[in-house]
């Protein structure tokens, strides 16, 4: 049966990818800081899907935090077939002279730092049963950077690094990685980017019809899908409205 570790599942990609899989049956564990919230996606998936989930508090930058995750799983959800490493944000558009540095920080500790921390404990699981999968949601900014974006493009253009990486130690294991890598999608991203700022966050979209959440869900559930002799490498996908991740289309108002 398919158990899947989705991290960052209380919102926008996450909790959409969340859905699908339920739909499909899996059991899901749903893991975020904001517990309040995937326990209210639990309830619900479980009375529209009748699907078996499991919330957990996680924090991906905290060792202990992964840690207690993961071994605190109920047996029935301990052999994880498919990792999602999803769980990410943008802090700021400064450039670098003037950056904040905590934003800095807490960057690189959650889009780099707390996808390794989280695979390092899910991983060895999945070498020791022979099967598995690891989708890690990249970014259009991991190939195309931006000023402003420094950090965050860094980050996300290092997660193609670890995937890259990964599928070479993984191979002859039958452990596939996948990486999916969208552009300008509308979700809590860009408020979380402007630190709150909802109407600098609803700027970012406008004229334009972004990716949605689903749209993101359907290309991992896709990956994931193919026949074991399969591997999907990386998907990049954008807006119609959007050419790498500077050029977009917008419609005049
Ligand atoms: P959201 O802000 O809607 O979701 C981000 C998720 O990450 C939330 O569930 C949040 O949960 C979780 N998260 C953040 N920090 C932590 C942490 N320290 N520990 C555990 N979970 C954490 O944004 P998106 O759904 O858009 O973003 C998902 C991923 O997609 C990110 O990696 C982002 O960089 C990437 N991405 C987004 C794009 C976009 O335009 N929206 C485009 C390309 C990539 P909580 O706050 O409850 O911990
Ligand atoms: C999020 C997309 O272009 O805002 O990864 O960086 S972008």
């Amino acid at each position: 049966m398919e158990t899947v570790f989705i991290t960052g599942a209380s919102s926008g990609f996450g909790l959409a990818i969340a859905r699908r899989f339920a739909m499909r049956g899996a059991r899901v564990i749903l893991a975020a800081r904001r517990f309040e919230k995937l326990q209210a996606l639990a309830s619900e998936l479980n009375e529209e899907f009748c699907n078996e989930n499991y919330p957990v508090a996680l924090d991906v930058r905290d060792r202990k935090s992964v840690e207690r995750a993961v071994t605190s799983l109920p047996e029935e959800f301990r052999r994880i077939t498919h990792l999602i490493n999803n769980a990410g944000l943008a802090a700021g558009r400064d450039s670098v002279a003037s950056v904040n540095l905590d934003d800095v920080d807490l960057m690189v500790d959650t889009n780099l730092k707390g996808l390794l921390y989280v695979t390092r404990k899910i991983l060895p699981g999945m070498v020791e049963r022979g099967a598995g999968h690891i989708v890690n949601i990249g970014s259009i900014a991991g190939h195309d950077p931006y000023g402003g974006g420094a950090t965050y493009c860094a980050t996300k253009a290092g997660v193609r690094m670890i995937t890259t990486a990964l599928r070479e130690e993984l191979l002859g294991t039958g452990i596939r990685v996948t990486s999916v890598d969208p552009g300008l999608a509308e979700t809590e991203f860009s408020v979380v980017r402007f630190k709150g700022d909802t109407a600098r966050a609803k700027g970012v979209y406008q004229g334009l019809e972004p990716l949605s959440a689903d749209d993101i869900a359907e290309a991992v559930i896709w990956s994931i899908s193919q026949p074991e002799h399969v591997n999907v490498q990386e998907i990049l996908l954008a807006a119609t409205a959007q050419v790498g991740s500077k050029l977009v289309h917008r419609k005049e108002s």
